[in-house]
């Protein structure tokens, strides 16, 4: 497959996207983000690939941001299409039935951190930074950062973080659980893909349930997700799988699951 501002590469069920507008800190244009959106309804469909590594080119940024360049020049009416696309985009990653992580290699401002935030976790380099910086250009976070990021560090955290448009590092973010873990800048990769890998080995049916319930429970009370959970676990028994891993355990071997789903 060919764009102009992706790297798509594929390799043992893994999936590696690479955001490629170095000169701009890899900033969401237009182009870019319906390139993405097109490349996520292909993923959707592919049922070899296992696992999804989100990164941005260059040694500097994940994504600085939407760009700020067509930002300048758009109306109200323009505005909304541009955040429906880029909301559209990003329900779209979370709707994958395979896992997606941002592997953040430096910059992850505005609708970059938001763009990570729509991700099933982030990874980031020890050099990562992370904000919403919206407010110093008269804007708000438009890409779902005021609902995701509130959800991920709480309510007042992100206020303040909003408010702000405070820049935070990787170990702070990590602490305040933005970022699920903190590597040095020349490990990450290598530290994303060995998760990747151990991801991918799972059974998909059962990884594809498990994320489906995740994301869908954390929107509604614990009675209606414990409940959504039991479907998910019924449904894990339409998989050869849930067979092929339990018995594997009894037979004390290990399990081989199916490699597509
Ligand atoms: N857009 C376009 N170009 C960008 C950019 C961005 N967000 N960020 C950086 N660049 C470009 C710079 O213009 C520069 O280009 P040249 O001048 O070389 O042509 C190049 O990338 C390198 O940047 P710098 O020279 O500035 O590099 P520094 O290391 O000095 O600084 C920086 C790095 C990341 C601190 C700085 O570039 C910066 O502050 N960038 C802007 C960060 C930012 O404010 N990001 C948030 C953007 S607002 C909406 C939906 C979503 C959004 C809005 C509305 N709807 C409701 C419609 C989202 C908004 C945002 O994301």
């Amino acid at each position: 497959m060919e764009f102009k501002h992706l790297i798509y590469e594929k390799e043992e069920g893994i999936a590696r996207i690479t955001l490629n507008r170095p000169k701009a800190l890899n900033a969401l244009n237009a182009e870019l983000i319906a390139e993405l959106d097109g490349l996520l309804d292909t993923l959707a469909k592919d049922g070899a690939v296992r696992m999804v590594l989100l990164t941005g080119a260059g040694d500097k940024a994940f994504v600085a941001g939407a760009d700020i360049s067509e930002l300048a020049h758009m109306d109200s009416f323009s505005a909304r299409i541009f955040a429906e696309a880029g909301q559209g985009m990003m329900a779209k990653i979370a709707n994958l039935p395979m896992p997606v992580m941002a592997v953040v290699n430096g910059f992850a401002l505005g609708g970059g951190c938001e763009l990570a935030l729509a991700c099933d976790f982030i990874y980031a380099s020890d050099k990562a930074q992370f904000g919403l910086p919206e407010e110093t250009l008269g804007l708000i976070p438009g890409f779902g950062g005021t609902q995701r990021l509130a959800r991920r560090v709480g309510a007042a955290m992100a206020m303040e973080l909003i408010f702000t448009a405070k820049r935070i590092g990787a170990e702070e973010a990590r602490q305040l659980g933005l970022v699920n873990r903190v590597f040095p800048a020349e490990e990450l990769m290598d530290a994303a893909m060995k998760t990747a890998k151990t991801i991918a080995s799972m059974g998909p049916a059962a990884i594809a349930l498990a994320k489906i319930s995740v994301h869908r429970g954390v929107d509604v009370d614990l009675s209606a997700g414990c409940h959504m959970e039991k479907e998910a676990f019924g449904l894990c028994f339409a998989s050869p799988d849930a067979k092929e891993g339990t018995g594997a355990f009894l037979e004390k071997r290990k399990a081989v699951f199916s490699t597509s789903r």
